[in-house]
């Protein structure tokens, strides 16, 4: 499950359903915020949990304490996004999504896009130890990225003149 503190962290946070659905992993979307609405965020972890919800994502910015509330309800994995838009480029959200007290892990991940991005990536990692096809998945998706690499690499040296 994706959750976000705002309306507003759609936008970056569209990446992770996007590598979700690329992978072939159902989730569900959904704006709860630990400081303006924090009694539906609990709820709706709790709801998640009795729905089966293996791991959640949880995208913030600012005072970013919506991984760490999640994570206070549940003991499945939470996996923080850190959002830019508040101070020095987010580095506000990073601290407060990482910085959690011993016993209450959030995995962060890098701030905005590649870590909205590299959160579905991990949750579906997760979710492979039990799914040998979505594993399968992952490995193709690896070897499509090496791929491009290459030609990447191919591309330049076609332009170039070898030196
Ligand atoms: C956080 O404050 C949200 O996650 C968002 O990134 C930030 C700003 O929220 P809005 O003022 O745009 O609703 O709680």
């Amino acid at each position: 499950m994706i959750l976000m503190g705002s309306g507003s962290d759609w936008e970056l946070l569209r990446e992770s359903k996007a590598e979700l659905d690329r992978l072939g992993v159902a989730c569900e979307a959904h704006v709860c915020s630990a400081h303006r609405s924090l009694d539906r965020t609990l709820s709706l972890v709790e709801k998640a949990e009795r729905e089966g919800v293996q791991v959640f994502i949880c995208g913030a910015g600012m005072a970013a304490h919506l991984a760490g509330v999640v994570a206070a309800r549940t003991i499945r994995p939470v996996i923080g996004v850190p959002l830019p838009g508040g101070v020095g480029g987010g580095i506000d959200a990073l601290l407060s999504t990482v910085q959690m007290p011993g016993g209450v892990p959030v995995a962060t991940l890098a701030v905005g896009k590649a870590g909205a991005r590299n959160a579905a990536v991990l949750a579906a990692e997760i979710l492979a130890l039990g799914d040998e096809a979505l594993a399968a998945r992952l490995h193709q998706a690896r070897l499509a990225q090496a791929e491009a690499v290459a030609a990447a690499d191919r591309s330049l040296l076609g332009e170039g003149d070898g030196a």
